[in-house]
């Protein structure tokens, strides 16, 4: 079985750039998640003597992944299960499919394609493979769908890059995760039906990340789906359903909810053009003022994430945007409201006190059977959203943002919108998160009473250590919503420490999934777990007192530290 291995080993490493074998090799803390780690788990399970149910769960999923490198894992594996080069065993039927991975070819280094394919006309024919379904579409008398061939001239074009990077909340509090243009929520994007709009999006960061555009009615994944670190994809479009939208990452797998769940998304808004709001024909006129408003929130660890447990709840990216700056309105105003919940888990009841709504629109469509008369709040999940149209009334005063389910009002989602007589006319307000200068950000995060990251200890007041019971000798530590869960941990010597791998969702794809390990990068000792895949455990017991700060290969950016006293 040794022999085994080691054969697997050299030729799953061959199939590696010679850039990410670098990366692999000689800076493992800098290590990005990438193939190398896909390639890695499927040599632990190809090896495994006795293969789990979820390691052969794993290999199916590989056989049916969309994934660039599939094909030549296959083929590696065939190789290695037929034996060494020469040998007359057949490939082992487990590893091809459909028999086109039965001849072993050499591994290959060329790097994934960054260039997807569409459904473009046949060269030969110039026919379009759908043109049938494409004809049936334009008769039906409903909105088409957004597809278009890549390629096709645009209206109008949307550029966003992707990063990890360093946010300011408010109240002193600065939050260590994922953006888009360096700001949560990233960039309201605003479109008008019909436009053909071509998007780029560029990845700025060091993993993969993706997009994935609620306003595109067509396939958008084989395009803007896991972008690999400083590359940029372009996709083109056509916005034919008015209504407010969501965008968010979408780098593939477990790492689309994770991304979106720390702070990569941003609002998306197609106005209408052959339908009108009921209110405009109520009032023969547009409105005096637009407010594009995303509600959001954010966590202070993995676990907090996938349970819903928020630190912070926020209107348009900062905790009490709009109480430190009220919006400003004259009484009389028609004012109208594009409301998103980006959640990513929290229900949102917005409602604006003072105010009942002439109209309502749900999800900003605004078909006859989407226009809701009256009412006292919209009630949005995630990525739900309305429009809602409303006059202010004759009397001056504070007419309160809230959402209804308070406890997030108390968390920072409240805001003000001031009636006037004389207030100045302005811009539509936008739901783009704050973007400091860097030298303002600098001075912000030396001063910052506390800065939280889902991935990592963080601000001493938020990793308040996890004190071992005296008489216990075992800590159980949950790896969990790509964190460590205590992140930061307090044992007497001689403790048996168990990471446990509680992501579920482990799926060959994208920014390697949940998939984790535990490696030191400082302490007493040194030592690394393989690659564990959901419900799988490493134990170590660390007898030498000191300081153990630990990271995950796939995922560097998790961190967390365990005091041996
Ligand atoms: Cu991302």
């Amino acid at each position: 079985m040794n022999a085994k291995i080691q054969r697997l080993g050299r030729a799953l490493l061959g199939l590696l750039p010679a850039a990410g074998l670098a990366a692999v090799l000689f800076s493992a803390p800098l290590a990005r998640a990438c193939d190398a780690c896909s390639q890695a788990m499927a040599l632990r399970l190809v090896a495994s003597r006795a293969p789990s149910a979820h390691a052969s769960e794993m290999m199916a999923l590989i056989k049916n992944a969309e994934w660039e490198g599939k094909e030549r894992m296959l083929n590696v594996i065939a190789a290695v299960n037929a034996g060494p080069a020469g040998g007359s065993a057949p490939a082992a039927p487990a590893a091809t499919d459909g028999g086109s991975a039965s001849a072993v070819a050499p591994p290959s280094v060329t790097p994934p394609s960054v260039t997807p394919a569409g459904a473009p006309p046949s060269p030969a024919t110039g026919a379009h493979p759908f043109q049938s379904v494409i004809d049936r579409d334009k008769k039906l008398g409903i909105w088409e769908t957004s597809y278009v061939p890549q390629g096709t001239k645009a209206d109008k074009q949307f550029s966003i890059t992707l990063e990890e990077s360093d946010v300011f909340l408010g109240n002193g509090v600065v939050y260590s995760g994922f953006t888009v243009n360096h700001s949560i929520p990233g960039p309201t994007l605003i479109a008008d039906e019909g436009d053909v709009i071509e998007f780029v999006a560029q990845n700025k960061g060091g993993i993969p990340h993706g997009v994935s555009i609620h306003a595109a009615y067509t396939q958008t994944s084989k395009y803007l789906g896991r972008i690999e670190a400083g590359q940029s994809r372009t996709f083109t479009f056509r916005v034919n359903h008015p209504g407010v939208y969501m965008y968010h990452c979408a780098p593939g797998g477990h790492a689309i909810p994770m991304h979106t769940l720390n702070g990569q998304y941003g609002m998306i808004v197609v106005k209408p053009r052959t339908v009108k709001f009921k209110m405009d024909e109520v009032m023969g006129r547009g409105p005096d003022l637009e407010i594009y408003l995303l509600q959001h929130e954010l966590y202070a660890s993995g676990k907090d994430a996938i349970e819903g447990r928020a630190a912070y709840v926020m209107f348009n990216g900062k905790l009490f945007r709009y109480v430190d700056s009220p919006i400003k309105a004259r009484p009389g105003d028609f004012v109208r409201i594009y409301f998103l919940n980006a959640g990513p888990n929290l229900i949102s009841t917005f409602h604006l006190v003072g105010i009942i709504w002439d109209y309502a629109y749900w999800q900003g469509t605004p078909t006859e059977s989407n226009t809701f008369t009256g009412g006292q709040t919209v009630t949005a999940g995630p990525s739900d959203s309305w429009v809602i149209d409303f006059r202010v009334p004759p009397d001056e005063g504070a007419y309160l943002m809230v959402t209804h389910a308070f406890g997030s009002t108390t968390r920072g989602a409240i805001g003000i919108l001031q009636a006037e007589k004389n207030a100045p006319r302005t811009p539509p307000v936008l739901a783009t998160g704050p973007v400091l200068p860097e030298s303002e950000m600098a001075a912000i995060k030396a001063k910052a009473v506390r800065t939280i990251s889902p991935y990592r200890p963080g601000t001493e007041d938020l990793s308040n250590p996890y004190v071992l019971p005296a008489g216990l000798k075992k800590l159980r530590i949950q790896i969990i919503g790509n964190s460590y869960y205590p992140k930061v941990a307090v044992v007497p010597p001689g403790t048996e420490i168990e990471w446990v791998n509680e992501d579920v969702f482990a799926f060959f794809k994208g920014e390697f999934s949940g998939v984790h390990d535990v490696v030191t990068s400082d302490g007493p000792e040194h030592f690394t777990s393989p690659l564990l895949a959901h419900a799988e455990r490493f134990s170590k017991v660390l007898t030498k007192p000191g300081t153990y700060t630990y990271y995950c290969t796939p995922h560097p950016y998790m961190e967390g530290i365990i005091r041996v006293e």
